[in-house]
């Protein structure tokens, strides 16, 4: 677990949660799950996920998750691979630009989450499959989700199918509400307005946003 609860954030449980629009997009987890990388990269790929992680070395980390809105759910045990190891063997297959320094996920839902190259490769980061001893479930990313630990949880993209280099920032399911980089130490809620009065705003739509899910 983390040392202590983070500025402006309360305790509360694991539920599902995300972007209003996409609490009815709960997609059905593919047979045989794929995922697309292309964007600035010399040979674009589709790799069989399988395939993909088959002799990555396992990873696991127990942390927190820091809803931009205010919520964080503590301590969860998370299982699967370093995100940087699954990286460093796309790119030896799909050859990205030298100045793609960023990568823009999806998921299956078509949620979208731009993140910095050097953030998706920090030590804190998982592309993970189990959570809490168990099969990553639907809710939470089935079949591979990112999690990355020190950023709000509008990066940890659920049910990743696609990542596209990228040598700029675009922002992705969130738009202006997002942050480049969403450092939670640094209260990065949003680009635009700083991130107590984004705290103020999140805590009081709170309830509201949580509505789509909890019905
Ligand atoms: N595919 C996808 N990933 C997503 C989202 C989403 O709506 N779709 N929501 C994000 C947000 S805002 C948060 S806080 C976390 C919530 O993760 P949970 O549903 O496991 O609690 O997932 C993130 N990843
Ligand atoms: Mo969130």
């Amino acid at each position: 677990m983390d040392r202590e609860l983070p500025t402006g954030q309360r305790v509360a449980q694991l539920e599902r949660f995300g972007l209003p629009e996409f609490a009815r997009r709960l997609a059905a987890v593919p047979e045989r799950p794929v995922l697309t990388v292309q964007g600035a990269v010399r040979r674009p790929a589709q790799f069989d996920l399988a395939e993909l992680l088959d002799g990555l070395p396992e990873h696991e980390q127990r942390s927190d998750l820091h809803c931009v809105t205010t919520w964080s759910a503590l301590d969860l045990h998370w299982s699967g691979f370093r995100f940087r190891d699954l990286a460093a063997r796309i790119a030896d297959a799909v050859h990205p630009h030298p100045r793609a320094t960023w990568l823009m996920a999806t998921g299956l839902d078509g949620f979208r989450s731009c993140l910095a190259l050097e953030d998706a490769c920090a030590d804190r980061v998982l592309a993970a499959t189990r959570l809490n001893g168990a099969e990553l479930p639907p809710e939470h990313g089935a079949p591979l989700r990112l999690v990355s630990a020190d950023q709000y949880g509008y990066k940890s993209v659920k049910h990743l199918v696609a990542l596209e280099y990228r040598l700029t920032y675009s922002a992705g399911s969130a738009g202006f509400k997002e942050h480049p980089r969403a450092r939670v130490a640094r209260e990065e809620r949003s680009r635009y307005l700083p991130g107590p009065l984004w705290r103020r705003i999140w805590a009081a739509a709170l309830p509201l946003a949580r509505k789509p899910y909890r019905s």
